[in-house]
């Protein structure tokens, strides 16, 4: 009863044929509905941006998607429009299990992004999922979905930050990997104490 999955992001957008497709996003979804079983709380989160939204290249005249920019809380990259709320695009994939506990949703701060399920990327404004798992008594996280390198790895470091004992199944996650970030977000994973398994 102190452990819960943590089911990142596995939304239409960060699929194959979505607006910011992680490559083979979709090939997780049996394998985490599988996993799910074993857990007595189940935790989905999603990504849920306005239209709009600063993360968003388009508002940014001049700049395009996978760009970087600097923001009050420190540098963003610029992405594609994605997950915003309530089209097909924020929806989960549609073969995924999402009879779970909790439906956390991140993002929809108009001025900043939130990678991280716990915080958003100012490191300092908590989304409430903290409290919730601390309140239930659960200590012990595995994580799963996408993308491996940015909100899996976000939510997986601050976790560890936070106290808890968290892993990573990398075999249920699909990177983006741009640039370098998905041997940097490894490292930086097992630099915090997250435990990375293949399965
Ligand atoms: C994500 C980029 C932008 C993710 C979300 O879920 O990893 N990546 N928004
Ligand atoms: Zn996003």
């Amino acid at each position: 009863m102190t452990q819960a999955l943590i089911v990142i992001d596995v939304q239409n957008d960060f699929c194959p044929g979505g607006a910011l497709a992680v490559p083979g996003g979709d090939e997780i979804v049996p394998g985490i509905n599988g996993l799910m079983v074993d857990f007595d709380t189940v935790i989905l989160t999603q990504d849920w941006h306005p239209a709009g939204h600063s993360s968003f290249a388009s508002s940014h005249p001049g700049k395009a998607p996978m760009e970087l920019t600097q923001m009050p809380y420190g540098p963003q990259v610029l992405w594609p429009d994605h997950c915003i709320q309530g089209t097909d695009g924020a929806a989960f994939h549609r073969g995924l299990r999402t009879d779970g506990d909790l439906i956390m949703r991140k993002g929809f701060n108009p001025e900043i992004d939130s990678y991280s399920a716990f915080f958003e990327n100012d490191h300092a404004t908590p989304t409430g999922l903290e409290g919730y798992l601390r309140t239930r008594g659960i200590t012990t996280l595995t994580m799963v979905g996408l993308a491996t390198d940015f909100c899996v790895n976000y939510s997986a470091v601050d976790a560890a930050r936070l106290g808890f004992d968290v892993t990573v199944r990398l075999d249920l996650c699909r990177a983006i990997d741009f640039d370098g970030s998905l041997e940097a977000a490894r490292q930086g994973m097992a630099a915090a104490g997250v435990t990375l398994t293949e399965g």
